[in-house]
């Protein structure tokens, strides 16, 4: 009773902190995630269907369309699509159009790249425009989505309004990483259904889609090194080909998405050896991939040699969850080759995954690995290594306090699979718990929620995802999530 009162208090004081803090300001708006500082005044505009995009001031060309298609793409959600214009009979100022400048000539993008915009959006002018300016055009991005959500369409008299003018709106990410898994190996996504669930993504401000290609059930992805590996898809029609991935990563580029692409080894990969069945450590036993054979190692070298031609992020995902080494010493000539370099099943598994490591750096990645690789041998892992949480809370705290990098996904909280886990729970999973230490701090790089395949398909994929994925945006984009947790336990 006491400790409820208590907590109680503590909410009230994190409101009133709220109330005069950075978020200051924000209010209840309608906007998602919260900007980090957001202040309105009390004027209503009328946005022109003919608005204009201006770059004057911007020392970016966008020689690759970036700013004008996403331009594009932010008027044909504002006006619904909607062909029928309204008159602008209310007498309100018209806002014209975006005036948008960039200071960085350079567009490439990776991990880290600088993501901040502020947004103005004044009462008065002739004509009457919106300012944004970024660093880089993946700041005008997130400044176009936050536009478009001050803008609303008024169906009565068929006009874009935008109220609360005048606005000044600046922003930055919380977290550089901020993810969301799709899993094409349990059920095979289609490109144009992947490519919506990136233009979905832009909407939350999310900027790494995981793909978790392959796993035991198949292996859908053409690798031009190894070209029975495609075997193991379901069928002819449930492949990528090599430019489909490359289509897809421009494709999420262009929106400011990166793509970790994911290999899981040495478990999760009994797909492979149905076009090369040497990779199984026998026919009766076909996981996890065979360590004692220098084969295996080879083709996972020509995988990432594909890879780096196609997926430009700076980390490549090379799994390493749950691996049952069973197979391993029932395989008499793996058993015999344990006993020959005086490993057990663990030493090998270690062995396993420090190797892979190792190829993936000598092809430009650092790596990523779920949490059992730094839950077994953490101080052996490559410094490179981000460790990627999933069991449940308590990891990241551990790996920080190690020296190395983390990303937050634990289960109980961001896996989207789980059909009842609650958006509440979602948005109020905190990837700094027990991490005080500002250095330390900096090393959670953010966090992902997972869309394992096992249980959803094209036909459902979105719907699953959309709304708590969004939830989990508010906390891992916006510092002022504080804005609502307060309200939600109260
Ligand atoms: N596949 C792979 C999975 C999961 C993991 N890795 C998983 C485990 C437990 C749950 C959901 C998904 N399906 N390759 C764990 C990282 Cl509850």
């Amino acid at each position: 009773m006491a400790s409820a009162l208590r907590l109680r208090l503590l909410l009230l004081l994190a409101v009133a902190a709220a109330a005069t803090g950075p978020c200051a300001g924000a209010g209840r708006v309608d906007l998602w995630p919260m900007p980090a500082s957001v202040t309105r005044g009390a004027q209503t505009l009328l946005v022109s269907r003919d608005l204009k995009l201006s770059t004057a001031g911007s020392s970016y060309a966008d020689g690759k369309g970036i700013l004008k298609e996403a331009f594009q793409r932010m008027v044909a959600v504002v006006d619904l699509d909607h062909a029928i214009n309204g008159t602008y009979s209310q007498g309100a100022p018209v806002l014209a159009g975006v005036r948008v400048a960039v200071r960085s000539p350079n567009d490439e993008l990776n991990f880290g790249v600088d993501e901040s915009y502020k947004l103005s959006v004044p009462a008065t002018g002739n004509p009457l425009y919106a300012q944004i300016e970024a660093q880089t055009v993946y700041g005008a991005l997130h400044a176009l989505e936050t536009f478009s959500q001050l803008c609303n369409f008024d169906f009565n008299a068929n006009l874009i309004e935008l109220h609360s003018a005048p606005w000044t709106i600046v922003d930055a990410p919380r977290f550089p990483y901020r993810g969301l898994l799709i899993d094409t190996s349990r059920h095979y996504l289609p490109v144009p259904v992947i490519k919506s669930v990136i233009d979905s993504m832009t909407f939350s401000k999310l900027n790494v889609l995981h793909w978790h290609i392959v796993d035991e059930q198949s292996f859908p992805l053409q690798i031009p090194s190894y070209p029975k590996l495609w075997n193991g898809a379901y069928s002819y029609s449930e492949r990528y080909t090599f430019d489909d991935a490359i289509d897809i990563v421009q494709y999420a580029e262009k929106r400011g998405v990166n793509v970790l692409a994911e290999i899981d080894v040495p478990g999760h990969a009994l797909s492979w050896g149905v076009g090369y069945p040497s990779l199984w450590p026998s026919a009766a036993c076909k996981e996890p991939l065979d360590v004692s054979n220098d084969f295996t190692f080879q083709v996972i070298d020509g995988i990432l040699s594909d890879f780096s031609k196609i997926f430009k992020f700076k980390f490549v995902h090379l799994g390493g969850d749950e691996v049952n080494t069973s197979c391993w010493t029932t395989t008499r000539h793996i058993k015999s080759w344990l006993l020959q370099h005086g490993m057990n099943e663990s030493d090998a598994y270690r062995y396993f995954v420090l190797r892979a490591q190792k190829i993936a750096i000598s092809h430009g990645y650092d790596i990523i690995n779920w949490e059992e690789t730094f839950n077994n041998f953490g101080d052996k892992l490559d410094r490179k290594t981000v460790v990627h949480n999933w069991l449940g809370s308590g990891v990241a705290e551990k790996v920080v306090a190690a020296g190395l990098r983390c990303i937050v996904s634990n289960q109980d909280k961001w896996y989207l699979d789980h059909l009842d886990a609650t958006w509440e729970g979602f948005y109020t999973n905190e990837p700094l718990t027990n991490i005080y230490n500002p250095e330390q701090q900096k090393l959670v790089l953010g966090g992902e929620v997972c869309m394992w395949g096992e249980h959803i398909d094209a036909s459902d994929i979105q719907q699953t995802i959309w709304p708590r994925a969004a939830a989990a945006a508010g906390m891992i984009s916006s510092i002022c999530f504080d804005l609502i947790l307060p309200a939600l336990i109260l």
